[in-house]
């Protein structure tokens, strides 16, 4: 018989094997926690959590008695493009082929309240969902989908109001009254005015908006779930898994305290608040991320005292990660979207979204969502995930890091309740900001080399092979979307519309009444998304951002390291010669918000010794060409996430020849699919930059065109 081994004699012989204390194997992540490189039972030690059961408050190991055993997560694939009958049709096949809920995408027309007729939309019609405009095409969404069976997620924060007014209507019309819709709407503006910006209104009334909704759904839709509170778009962002959970859950508890002040009783809409979070490649911690979330919402919840045990549980549905997939070596996407879907479901999710893997490219095809849709097919059917509740409790290793994660994310949830709850951080602006740096950490992480990327930072191809996407002729769409408009227009009846926008605006600016069923009204007699939209804009007022600019992270990380140092020189040497600092404008066009690369981007570029004017959000090229022109900047950088660049950069590049400011260089960057980079060369871009590039590269790119074109002046 041996003796049991210690832990001091595996130090020892850890130290043998690497030649070096085995503390030098502890992993600092970016949460600030130490993963270490063994865990044993003393990590288990003083854990209150353990012992806890499935379907029992706190609920930490998944929300049913019985999880995938009894019944699986729904496999819910996000999509939408194009017109209302192309998007129906992909729906149908998707739930013929295995899917088992609709989610749909909508376009950013429609995400920020305008019809597709409206001037500043040109570009984002049909692009990066699908467009809507009013019941008709919402009718023509969901023909031959029987909505008093299939549960539908509409992700819609900005124009929340006239789409699920739309949704209601188009139910009603099929013969499915409300109180049969199962489905969910995303309805979640504070993180909007943190990271996805597809807000409308300022804080406060949209804040109203979020608990009508509540009151509205908790009333008269009891299979629907009146929201989705979101860290998914967070960490998009580039936040940590702590700031993830810690931002989404006191959202949540923010929502809460919104529908009380209504007059609501908790039991009366907790059941019904729902969650959304993102997988992304840390393995373990996602997992463990998911039982940490449902520990702390319980926790949250048990403060506002529900009778019902259903109140404190917290179900979320789940995405792979978006920004972890690359665009180089694309079919590397399909492994990992593989692994962060079987995290999730070790994690526990009710209901799960894997991206296809040209996701840095464009939308999906046909292909790509097959492939996705059959990743979570094969793990349900093939894998045996499914036949065991919460496998990972009482691994040391999972359980350290769910309470670890808990602990962390609690002392940054008590953060913000002393500044007085989330609306009041997100007004101070403080959890964008701390975001908003560990982007910019990460992203100097990736350049350094530091975070090894297989395609993208090493192992790189020399040459990629030929993709196939998806391409949207949203001039089309743009054009039968408008004769919709106009047809729907001539056949209503005006004074009706005139009406129920009448008492729509009424109830907005009164504080009275409810806004979704004065909604609901007005959608009944045809009103449009824009129209219904311009009754609460002129209610409330629009909200402007000013975007800040976070500084001194990507230059910190880089240190004195000759390769930065080389460019900032080499800057300060063309500046002198220049008379002034180089200003470059980042600009951003159309209705796109994801500002992650163009926050990135300007935040490192000032660290290199630029003059940056961070462009506001949702400018016309021909705005952004005044600003440009205002601020005499040399060069303007477009980053375009949301597929609007073949119409936008030639309209940038235009505006500024019209007025006179043709020596300005504009160069673009974003997700840009390599098929249209010469189309962009040959309408005036200097140079492109696609996802996965180095910013140190782009700079010294930038500079290369700049002293090329004071070389020829
Ligand atoms: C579940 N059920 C069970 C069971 N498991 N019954 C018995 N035994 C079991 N083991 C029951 C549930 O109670 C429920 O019934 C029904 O089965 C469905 O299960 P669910 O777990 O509620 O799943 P689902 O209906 O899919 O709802 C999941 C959800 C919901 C609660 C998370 O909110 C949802 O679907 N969210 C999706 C959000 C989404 O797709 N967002 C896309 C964002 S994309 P009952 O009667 O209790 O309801 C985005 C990108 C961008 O945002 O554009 O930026
Ligand atoms: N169709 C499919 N997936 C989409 N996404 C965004 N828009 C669509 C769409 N129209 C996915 C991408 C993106 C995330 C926000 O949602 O994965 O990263």
């Amino acid at each position: 018989m041996t003796d049991k081994p210690t832990i001091d004699s595996w130090k020892k012989l850890a130290e043998r094997e690497i030649k070096a204390s085995p503390d030098t194997l502890t992993w600092n992540t970016p949460e600030g926690i130490e993963v270490k490189p063994l865990y044993t039972a003393d990590d288990l030690q003083g854990i209150g959590h353990l012992g806890t059961l499935p379907g029992i408050a706190p609920f930490l190991r998944g929300p049913r008695a019985t999880m995938y055993t009894g019944r699986p997560w729904t496999i819910r694939q996000y999509a939408g493009f194009s017109t209302a009958e192309a998007s129906n049709n992909f729906y149908r096949k998707a739930l013929a082929a295995g899917q088992q809920g609709v989610s749909v995408a909508f376009d950013l027309a429609t995400h920020r309240g305008y019809d597709s007729d409206h001037p500043r939309v040109e570009g984002d019609v049909g692009k990066a969902g699908v467009a809507i405009d009013s019941v008709e095409d919402m009718k023509i969404l969901f023909d031959g989908i029987p909505l008093e069976q299939i549960s539908v997620s509409m992700t819609m924060n900005g124009a929340v109001i006239p789409i699920l007014a739309n949704f209601i209507v188009a139910g009603e019309e099929q013969g499915v009254s409300r109180e049969k819709l199962s489905g969910t709407i995303q309805n979640d503006i504070l993180k909007e005015f943190m990271v996805r910006n597809t807000y409308i209104y300022p804080p406060e009334p949209s804040m109203r908006i979020v608990a009508d909704i509540i009151e509205y759904t908790a009333r008269e839709m009891p299979k629907f779930n009146s929201i989705s509170i979101s860290g998914y778009h967070m960490q998009e962002a580039g936040s940590t898994l702590v700031q993830e959970l810690a931002f989404t859950l006191a959202d949540g508890r923010e929502y809460v305290r919104a529908a009380l002040k209504k007059g609501l009783n908790v039991d009366d809409f907790a059941g019904r608040l729902s969650f959304f979070f993102a997988i992304g490649m840390n393995f373990f911690m996602e997992a463990a991320k998911l039982r940490a979330a449902r520990l702390l919402w319980s926790r949250i919840m048990t403060e506002f005292e529900p009778k019902k045990a259903s109140s404190l549980m917290l179900r979320t549905h789940c995405q792979t990660s978006g920004v972890s997939l690359q665009e180089q070596d694309p079919y590397n996407n399909i492994v990992r979207t593989a692994f962060e879907a079987m995290s999730a479901a070790l994690g526990g999710t009710q209901s799960l979204h894997t991206n296809s893997f040209d996701e840095a490219i464009a939308l999906p095809t046909e292909f790509s969502a097959r492939i996705a849709r059959n990743t979570q097919l094969i793990l349900q059917h093939e894998t045996g995930v499914t036949k065991v509740v919460d496998p990972l409790a009482g691994s040391y290793y999972v359980e350290a890091l769910t309470n670890d994660l808990a602990e962390k994310a609690w002392a940054l949830i008590e953060e913000v309740e002393a500044m007085g709850g989330m609306t009041k951080a997100v007004a101070s602006g403080l959890p964008k900001r701390m975001i908003e740096e560990a982007a910019t950490r990460r992203q100097a992480a990736v350049d350094k080399g530091d975070e090894v990327i297989v395609g993208v930072n090493k192992y790189r191809l020399e040459q990629e092979d030929h993709l196939d996407i998806l391409e949207i002729d949203n001039s089309a769409v743009r054009l039968s979307q408008i004769a919709r408009i106009e047809r729907t227009r001539r056949q209503r009846d005006p004074k009706r519309v005139a009406e129920t926008i009448a008492a729509l605006e009424q109830v907005a600016r009164s504080g009275e009444g409810n806004i979704l069923a004065a909604a609901v009204d007005a959608s009944r007699a045809r009103a449009t998304v824009g129209e219904i939209s311009d009754a609460m804009r002129r209610a409330f007022g629009d909200h402007a951002a000013v975007p800040e600019v976070v500084e001194n992270v990507y230059g910190k990380a880089y240190d004195d390291e000759p390769e930065f140092q080389t460019l900032v020189s080499r800057l300060e040497q063309f500046a002198g010669s220049l008379g002034e600092k180089p200003r470059v404008m980042v600009a951003k066009l159309g209705q796109d918000g994801h500002d992650r690369g163009a926050k990135i981007i300007a935040s490192a570029f000032g660290d290199i010794g630029f003059e940056v004017i961070a462009g506001p959000l949702f400018q016309t090229p021909g705005e952004a060409a005044d600003t440009a022109i205002a601020s005499r900047v040399h060069v303007v950088g477009m980053s375009s996430l949301a597929a609007g660049h073949k119409t936008l950069a030639p309209q940038l590049v235009q505006a500024l020849k019209a007025k006179g400011a043709a020596d300005i260089i504009v160069v673009v960057g974003g997700v840009i699919p390599r098929q249209d980079y010469q189309y962009l060369l040959d309408h005036g871009v200097s140079a492109v930059f696609g996802p996965g590039t180095n910013v140190l590269d782009a700079a010294r790119a930038v500079l290369d065109l700049m002293e090329g074109k004071r070389r020829n002046q």
